[in-house]
């Protein structure tokens, strides 16, 4: 990554961080339940998908500020689905974000109306844009649909039915990750550009860089769960071997995993050819960062 472009992503991140450290103080949330929304929230995640949503609005020449807390409320919603899938009932995980995972820290029940109130609060913060109404509705309809049934929570239960099965295929796989991580993901940089009010063309570029962009993620995170340690990843390697998990790994191997990562980053980098600029080469320069993460 260029200094330049480490410098946005930085400063981007930053804003993200404390615009979260706030968000949910003004409201008269129960003590032990904003402890434990705010527990797994300022644990300090990549917060990669706010930053699509902020660099996507400012390459279609929205003032970053003006979509902040619908960025935010993207990283609310990730926050509740990483809490939920770590529940014992689930993926019964004891690391995340590097430190014991919401249940372990608080318990049960506790994790599981932290997730449901950070994913409920998301809707306060989409509802508080200072943006013209239709385009917040256009957003909010979007990320509704990525997060639903129909995406991120199908795409999870879709993952619990061939876990351990044996019996899906690379189609299918690669379905299941567009809707368990792709929707969230592509939804971040779709929502960017409809509240920046980009014409059909920005948007649906933005909306494939962020599609390609998801897909080589999920490829990144299963090849991280064979190869990265715990220090590195902040949760528990190899449990997709131990669960018996559908990955590309298991699929295809390491090494066509890796090339398959690859082929997705350059889509999404050429899905910007018609962007030009500084903010442009920061999206192509992030999908080239995701690719090579560690972490
Ligand atoms: C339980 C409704 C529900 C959905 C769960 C997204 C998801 C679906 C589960 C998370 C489990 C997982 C490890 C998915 C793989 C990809 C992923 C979302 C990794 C975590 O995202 P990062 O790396 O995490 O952006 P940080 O902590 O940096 O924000």
């Amino acid at each position: 990554m260029t200094d330049s472009c480490m410098e946005i992503m930085r400063l981007r991140a930053a804003r993200i961080e404390e615009h979260l450290g706030v968000c949910l103080r003004e409201r008269a949330i129960p003590g032990r339940l904003l402890a434990a929304m705010e527990y797994s929230l300022l644990a300090g995640g990549k917060r990669l998908r706010p930053v699509l949503c902020l660099s996507s609005a400012a390459v279609c020449g929205l003032e970053e500020a003006r979509a902040l807390p619908f960025a935010a409320s993207i990283e609310l919603i990730h926050t509740y689905s990483l809490i939920h899938d770590d529940l014992p009932a689930m993926d019964n995980d004891d690391l995340r974000r590097g430190r014991p995972t919401n249940h372990k820290a608080f318990d049960e029940a506790t994790a599981i109306l932290a997730g449901d109130g950070l994913l409920t609060e998301a809707f306060v913060c989409m509802a508080g844009v200072c943006l013209p109404p239709d385009r917040v509705l256009a957003a909010l309809g979007e990320l509704a649909r990525a997060a639903g049934a129909a995406g991120m929570v199908g795409g999870q239960m879709l993952d619990m039915e061939y876990t351990g099965a044996g019996k899906a295929d690379i189609e299918a796989l690669a379905a299941m990750h567009a809707c368990k991580t792709g929707a969230l993901l592509r939804a971040s940089c779709l929502c960017g550009a409809l509240l920046a009010g980009a014409g059909a063309e920005q948007t649906a570029a933005l909306a494939r860089y962020g599609a390609a962009f998801g897909a080589a993620f999920q490829i990144v995170d299963d090849i991280l769960d064979l190869t990265g340690t715990a220090e590195q990843l902040g949760k528990t390697p190899g449990k997709d071997t131990t669960q018996g998990k559908l990955t590309y790994p298991s699929l295809l191997g390491l090494e066509r995993s890796r090339e398959l990562a690859l082929e997705q980053t350059r889509l999404a980098q050429s899905s910007l050819d018609a962007f030009s600029g500084p903010e442009a080469e920061f999206l192509r320069d992030l999908a080239r960062m995701q690719v090579k993460r560690i972490s």
